[in-house]
């Protein structure tokens, strides 16, 4: 079953529209102000201009596409109304993601992961974050064995696969003696990935979206396991900055991210088990972070669970003012506010380091969203 990648942009001013006309040449200049918000439903590979639609007028204006775009046009805008409201896992449990987005917290057993590596090397102190991070919120935590960092940060040693699963298996194993609660594992390697799934986890979080070894997929349908696919540009961390130019981020990362979700739909992994994640800082251009992060909600018309992570990352420390050589906490209110737009574009999980904070941020977004007007509770509070 292949994944179209039409991709349904809702501009909800002229700048937007402006700003998604340019990348086919598109004139938004012939719509009136009027005709805010608006949607423009890209095709990808499609040498036509997007379709642009005036939301209060979409019923109209599709009656007068010819038959080919509108059928399109139509699926488009029904995947997207259309959102998952769990992510499978293992046995019949599920992630419920209809309540905004989930917190994954981020254990690295590395000595060298960008923003916390060192401080969970030692396999226990690793299974106690992981479990102090369910008690904090989390409702998956991902674990990790070898660093991704691009080179700005130095070259992370390349880990071999027995390594990589000689760091992870006991945390996953302790995890497990402990609780029941989901656990993924975060690797590129098919061999990391059936160890740790064999030990008990519940997800695979591939980096490399299924292009560093084939037969991810079919491990992961084996095990009736859920499956992460980021976008990466190149297959190697250490050489992914080196070209991070696109035709337009967007519409490039999401028809890769399509073309992986149809590799793991034809290996057997079943829709209600693939989420998607454009990758932040895998082979982007700082402003390309931020168009990402700015069209979360364009990525969400794949018909999967989006999930995003610019927790700390290198673009989140630059455009929020952060020296460099300040420490990983003081990136904190950059990664909320990533948190803020990935939550605002309907991203379904977002995977952080600072999760009790992350935790509290959601929960008070939650709240001012869902206020009942007239409705006061007990003593009045400032
Ligand atoms: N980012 C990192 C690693 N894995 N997985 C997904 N799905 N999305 C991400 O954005 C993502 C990821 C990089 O962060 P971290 O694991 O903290 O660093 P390192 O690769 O240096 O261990």
């Amino acid at each position: 079953m292949p994944v179209p990648a039409d991709l349904v942009f809702a501009a909800a001013n002229a700048e937007t529209l402006r700003e998604i006309g340019s990348w086919d040449g598109f004139r938004p200049a012939t719509f009136a102000a009027s005709e805010f918000p608006v949607d423009a439903v890209r095709f990808e590979r499609s040498p036509s201009p997007p379709v642009v639609l005036s939301r209060a007028r979409r019923a109209e204006t599709l009656k007068a596409l010819p038959a080919g775009l509108r059928e399109r046009a139509v699926s488009a805008f029904a995947r997207v109304e259309r959102q998952p409201t769990f992510l499978g896992l293992p046995e019949g449990r599920r992630l419920d993601l209809s309540m905004g987005p989930i917190v994954m917290g981020v254990v690295n057993v590395t000595p060298d992961s960008f923003s916390d590596g060192g401080l969970y090397f030692d396999p226990r102190r690793a299974a106690l974050r992981a479990l102090e991070m369910f008690e904090e919120g989390a409702e998956i935590v991902d674990v990790g064995g070898e660093s991704t960092r691009p080179s700005t940060y130095g070259d992370a040693a390349p880990v071999s696969a027995a390594e990589e699963i000689r760091r992870v298996l006991p945390v996953i194993e302790a995890i497990r003696r402990e609780t029941g609660r989901p656990v993924s594992i975060d690797t590129r390697k098919e061999e990391v990935a059936r160890a740790a799934l064999a030990a008990g986890a519940d997800l695979v979080n591939d980096v490399s979206a299924l292009r560093h070894d084939p037969r991810m997929a079919s491990t992961v349908a084996e095990a009736g396991a859920a499956l992460l696919l980021m976008h990466m540009k190149g297959d190697d961390p250490r050489t992914m900055q080196a070209d991070t130019s696109y035709g337009h981020p967007v519409a490039d990362v999401a028809s890769e991210l399509a073309a992986a979700a149809s590799k793991a739909l034809d290996a057997g992994v079943p829709a209600d088990r693939i989420a998607v994640d454009p990758g932040l800082g895998f082979g982007k251009s700082a402003e390309g972070n931020l168009v990402l992060l700015r069209h979360v909600g364009a990525l969400r018309s794949l018909g999967f669970p989006v999930a995003v992570g610019a927790s700390r990352k290198g673009f989140v420390r630059r455009f929020s003012g952060v020296g460099e050589d300040a420490s990983p906490a003081e990136r904190l209110p950059g990664s909320l506010a990533a948190v803020a737009a990935a939550r605002a574009g309907g991203a379904a999980i977002v995977r952080v380091h600072d999760v009790p904070e992350t935790v509290r941020f959601l929960r008070m977004h939650e709240a001012i969203d869902h206020v009942a007007l007239g409705r006061s509770e007990g003593a009045a509070l400032r």
